[in-house]
C-alpha cells in the first residue's frame, strides 16, 4: 500500500461536468491505499477462501422490477460490446449489453474467463462485493473525498492526475479509450480493453491506475456537491462522507447510487472526458459492469 498524507485539498472542478462543481476544499486524515485496483488473482483467492458468491451471481428479486417477467430476471451484468459504426451516444443501451451469466470470473458472460488476467482489476462487482472483500482483507473502501485526494497525489488544481497535459511529449499516462466512443477503439494506449494494473507510470502518491483501467467503488452516496462556506480552505470540512441513501434517488427510482470514481477504459473526450481526479458519476448499488472495479485503504486512526 501507499500513504496518502493528512491535508486539505480543492476537490472538484468547475472545467467539465455540472456534478463535479463547485471546487471546495476538503480536508482529510492520512491514511494508506492499495497501490492497483483489486486483481482477478486477489479476488480469487478472497472467493476461494470465503465461499462468497457476489451479487451479478444471485437470483434477482422481482420486487426491484417491478412488470418484468419473470422468466428474463436471470443472473447476470452488464458487458460493453462495441457496435460496428457511429450510434448515438445518448443511448447507452446500444453499447452496454446485459448477458446472463457474466460474473467476475466470466466477465463478458460463461463463454468467457479470465486465464490471460490476472493481473487485470477484478470486473463485475457491485459496493457489496467489494465491501466483503475489504473486510475479508482487513481494510475499507474510500470515502469520495478520499479517493479524489489520493488521486490527485499532491498536485493543487491538476486536470489530471499526472498534471495537466493528457499525453505529456506523446505518453499515454492511463488506459482510455481514444477513437470515438463507442465503435472506433484505436488503442494508442496498448489495451482495447482491461489492462494489468501498473502498466502505467505512478502518481505522485506513488498509486497506480486511479484513472483509467476501470471506475472504482466508493462509499459515499451520489449527491451534489456542497456549495457553501467550504470553498475557502479555512472552513474546509474534515473527512466528509455522503452516508444519506436518500439523495442519490433517481426520482421515480428506488435504487440508490454510490459515487464511482476515476473513468475507465470506455472513457473518451467524444463521449465521456471523466479520466480524471474530480469526476464523478453514481451507479445503482446492485449494479455491476465490465468497466468497474475497487480498491481499499487502512485509516491511521
Ligand atoms: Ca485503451
Ligand atoms: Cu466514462
Amino acid at each position: 500500500m501507499a500513504w496518502v498524507p493528512d491535508g486539505t485539498f480543492a476537490m472538484g472542478s468547475a472545467d467539465f461536468y455540472p456534478e463535479e462543481a463547485p471546487v471546495h476544499h476538503v480536508a482529510v486524515d492520512g491514511f494508506w491505499m492499495d497501490q492497483h485496483p483489486i486483481t482477478v488473482r486477489e479476488f480469487r483467492r478472497f472467493v476461494a477462501e470465503t465461499g462468497y458468491v457476489t451479487v451479478a451471481e444471485r437470483p434477482l428479486d422481482p420486487a426491484n422490477f417491478p412488470g418484468a417477467d419473470p422468466d428474463v430476471l436471470v443472473p447476470g451484468s452488464l458487458v460493453f460490446r462495441a457496435p460496428d459504426g457511429p450510434v448515438d451516444v445518448r443511448d447507452w443501451s446500444t453499447w452496454w449489453d446485459y448477458v446472463p451469466g457474466a460474473m467476475w470470473s466470466h466477465p463478458e458472460g460463461p463463454e468467457s474467463g479470465v486465464g490471460g488476467r490476472h493481473r487485470h482489476p477484478v470486473v463485475q462487482v457491485a459496493p457489496e462485493d467489494a465491501e466483503t472483500y475489504a473486510v475479508w482483507a482487513g481494510k475499507s473502501l474510500p470515502t469520495e473525498a478520499e479517493w479524489e485526494r489520493a488521486a490527485r497525489g499532491g498536485l493543487e488544481g491538476a486536470v489530471f492526475a499526472w498534471g495537466d497535459e493528457f499525453a505529456p511529449g506523446g505518453r499515454m499516462m492511463a488506459n482510455t479509450w481514444q477513437g470515438e466512443f463507442p465503435w472506433q477503439n484505436l488503442k494508442t494506449d496498448g489495451y482495447v480493453g482491461t489492462s494489468p494494473v501498473a502498466s502505467f507510470d505512478p502518481n505522485g502518491y506513488g498509486l497506480y491506475d486511479m484513472t483509467g483501467n476501470v471506475w472504482e467503488w466508493t462509499t459515499d452516496y451520489f449527491a451534489a456537491h456542497e456549495d457553501d462556506e467550504s470553498v475557502s480552505p479555512c472552513c474546509a470540512p474534515r473527512n466528509p462522507h455522503m452516508a444519506d441513501a436518500d439523495q442519490s434517488l433517481v426520482p421515480g427510482e428506488t435504487m440508490p447510487r454510490r459515487v464511482i470514481k476515476g473513468g475507465s477504459h470506455l472513457c473518451a473526450p467524444n463521449y465521456c472526458l471523466r479520466y480524471r481526479p474530480a469526476a464523478r458519476q453514481g451507479e445503482a448499488v446492485d449494479t455491476s459492469t465490465s468497466h468497474i472495479g475497487f480498491r481499499c485503504i487502512v485509516r491511521a486512526t
